[in-house]
């Protein structure tokens, strides 16, 4: 399966070996793939060469490393189309994975003038302050802070927050959730984040903010997000104007 005399680099040869392996299954997510020294031995080939395989395949995200331990391969990524206004929980839903939630703090800040901006208050208005990280099949997917106006979550308890907060505006005051601006950022988590998303200070990590809107055209939420860079996607459907 490797070609000495091909013109292709053999590590590139090896990486196609292993995403070959990966596509058919042979090797599954979660599983730990050959040794370096069982790669050397198998195809006789260098360690060096070997170790450039993988290094490659970790950095395209096929494979991922845990220190002291081996090298893995990777889940396959949840992709979020960005189209529409849709929560957490009805991503995740849609995509048949459980969402779930973990409520670090649920508490009233005053908003400083840039949040009090974004949700047309005045600077120093109490505001709810709610932090969460998301899961997805009990895994961490994102780590969320979302400020919300307290006029819009009135009664919101850390209990209801362990489900969803679109669900609660719209059920429990009958409000529409209408309009969403959002940008993402690539980013590396920071110490906090890292802890509570299971992963490496300075891993690579996408960073959201999401401003929405009711039907009323009332900002009701500044959310800032964190995504694992890992496990997550964005993807957009694009049409050419004529
Ligand atoms: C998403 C939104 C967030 C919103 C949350 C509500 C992004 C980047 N952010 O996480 O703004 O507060 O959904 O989810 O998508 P929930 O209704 O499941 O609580």
């Amino acid at each position: 399966m490797i070609d000495k005399n091909s013109p292709l680099p053999i590590y590139h040869q090896l990486e196609e070996v292993i995403k070959n392996a990966i596509q058919t299954q042979r090797l599954l997510p979660g599983e730990m793939i050959p040794s370096e020294r069982e790669y050397t031995e198998k195809y006789e080939i260098s360690r060096m060469t070997v170790r450039q395989a993988v290094t490659n395949l970790v950095n395209e995200g096929y494979l991922y490393r845990k220190r002291g331990v081996g090298t893995f391969v990777a889940h396959q990524k949840i992709e979020q189309p960005l189209k529409g206004l849709t929560s957490f929980s009805e991503d995740m839903q849609s995509r048949g994975h459980e969402p779930s939630t973990r409520v670090i703090r649920l508490s009233e800040v005053h908003a400083d003038r840039d949040l009090a901006a974004k949700l047309e208050v005045e600077a120093g208005t109490p505001i709810l302050e709610l932090k969460r990280v998301r899961l997805a099949d009990q895994l961490p997917m994102a780590y969320e802070t979302v400020y919300l106006s307290k006029a819009l979550s009135r009664g919101l308890t850390e209990e209801m927050a362990l489900t969803s907060i679109y669900g609660y505006v719209e059920k429990t005051f009958g409000l529409k959730i209408q309009y969403g601006r959002q940008s993402i950022e690539a980013s590396i988590a920071q110490k906090i984040e890292a802890e509570m998303l299971g992963v490496a200070v300075g891993d690579p990590v996408l960073r959201i903010e999401r401003i929405s809107r009711l039907d009323t055209n009332k900002p009701f939420e500044v959310a800032h997000s964190v995504y694992r860079a890992d496990r997550y996607k964005l993807t957009i459907e694009m049409e050419r104007s004529s």
